[in-house]
């Protein structure tokens, strides 16, 4: 369970008189089964209709994307198991890993910037087959996990195979979307954003969130008339500096995303899919044609949820800058070179809330 210091739950409340988020009426959906069986066609409408999710919201649903669903059941099974721990024993986990890396487990407090939410979570690296020792395939990512002995049982090499045999599946996905992303461009190399996804320095990682019920809300809401008060936030809003995220949850509601115009909409969850956010990245890459869409998670009042989140990013010495053929002839580049080793120091030195791409931009 999340424990809260005195004073601690006021910063992660919104305002009272913030409004429940409507539902967005159109999530905007692709489905890669028919994009790959679809003929030529098909393919391109499919590509079509990324390019025109990630310009209008950078977000979208994934259908049709071939993860088994046992395998997305046995996840979330083995993370509610792995949250039902003893606050001690998850703890122990965290220090496992590595002692000052922002990976391992925590509980409220994102990044180390002060930003706190009502959420307990293990963010994981995902390195390069091969630069680990172990005994997985060669073609595995291997996730930063802690050696065997230091941990609690539930950490084992279970959980970790698990998630392991999840990141590889997803990361696949993941590859087959940033692909149509590229086709949807009009992009000749349409391996140009996978590739940086699937080198063996990609800076990569896997987030498990747990966001826990908090029931005394119920009333709240009650007492304000179902229309605003008693919202408290799991995670607040940001951008994802990667190129992409992938995200799969639990039936539970939560995920808010801010339209263009800034008015928040919820998205209702489907324990099925995949739901995709463009980062900063490739917002940059994209010389903001891509948007990376601003989002949060606000807590439920009765059911727990759980998300398990694949961020895709770039190797560090990698150079991101706006693709020639996206800026065009003549065309005005909005971002300056950097590399993602710079980009991600200037991320880790600001609040969530925060836009972090301002410091990059050509005014
Ligand atoms: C947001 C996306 C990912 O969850 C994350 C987050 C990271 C962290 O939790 O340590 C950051 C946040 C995220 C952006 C700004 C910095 C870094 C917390 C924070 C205040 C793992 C990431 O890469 O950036």
């Amino acid at each position: 369970m999340v424990v809260l210091a005195k004073g601690e739950l006021e910063q992660i409340a919104l305002p009272a008189v913030q409004k429940a988020a409507p539902p967005l009426a159109d999530v905007p959906e692709v489905d890669l089964a028919t994009a790959a069986s679809g003929g030529a066609e098909g393919r391109a409408a499919a590509a079509r209709a990324v390019a025109a999710a990630c310009e209008e919201h950078g977000f979208f649903k994934v259908t049709g994307h071939g993860v088994p669903l046992d395998l997305l059941a046995r996840v979330e099974n083995a993370a509610a198991a792995f949250f039902a721990l003893q606050q001690r024993e998850k703890e122990s986990a965290m220090s496992a890993v590595a002692p000052g890396s922002p990976f391992g487990y925590a509980s409220k407090r994102i990044g180390s910037n002060g930003d706190l939410g009502w959420v307990e979570y293990l963010l994981l690296g995902v390195t390069a087959a091969g630069a680990s020792t172990g005994d997985h395939s060669a073609d595995d990512p291997l996730l930063s996990v802690p050696d065997e002995d230091a941990v609690p049982a539930a950490w084992r090499r279970s959980f970790r195979d698990l998630l392991n045999e999840y990141t590889v599946a997803v990361r696949r996905m993941t590859c087959e979307v940033l692909e149509l992303m590229a086709e949807g461009l009009g992009m000749e190399d349409t391996d140009a954003f996978a590739r940086l996804v699937l080198d063996d320095d990609s800076d990569s990682m896997l987030r498990v969130n747990h966001y826990p019920p908090r029931p005394e809300l119920k009333h709240l809401q009650q007492l304000h008339g179902g229309g605003g008060g008693g919202r408290v936030t799991g995670f607040g809003e940001h951008t994802d500096p990667q190129i992409i995220s992938v995200l799969r949850s639990n039936a539970t509601s939560g995920l808010e995303i801010a339209l263009r115009d800034g008015t928040w909409v919820s998205v209702p969850p489907d324990q099925g899919s995949f739901f995709v956010n463009v980062g900063d990245a490739l917002q940059v890459l994209t010389n903001g044609r891509f948007r990376s869409v601003r989002h949060r998670v606000m807590v439920n009042s009765v059911h727990s949820r759980v998300s398990v989140i694949f961020f895709g990013g770039p190797p560090l010495r990698e150079t991101l800058a706006p693709l020639p053929q996206l800026v065009g002839e003549g065309g005005r580049s909005r971002y300056r070179e950097f590399t993602w080793r710079e980009y991600k120091s200037s991320a880790y030195r600001t609040k969530l809330a925060d836009n972090r791409l301002c410091h990059f931009e050509i005014t």
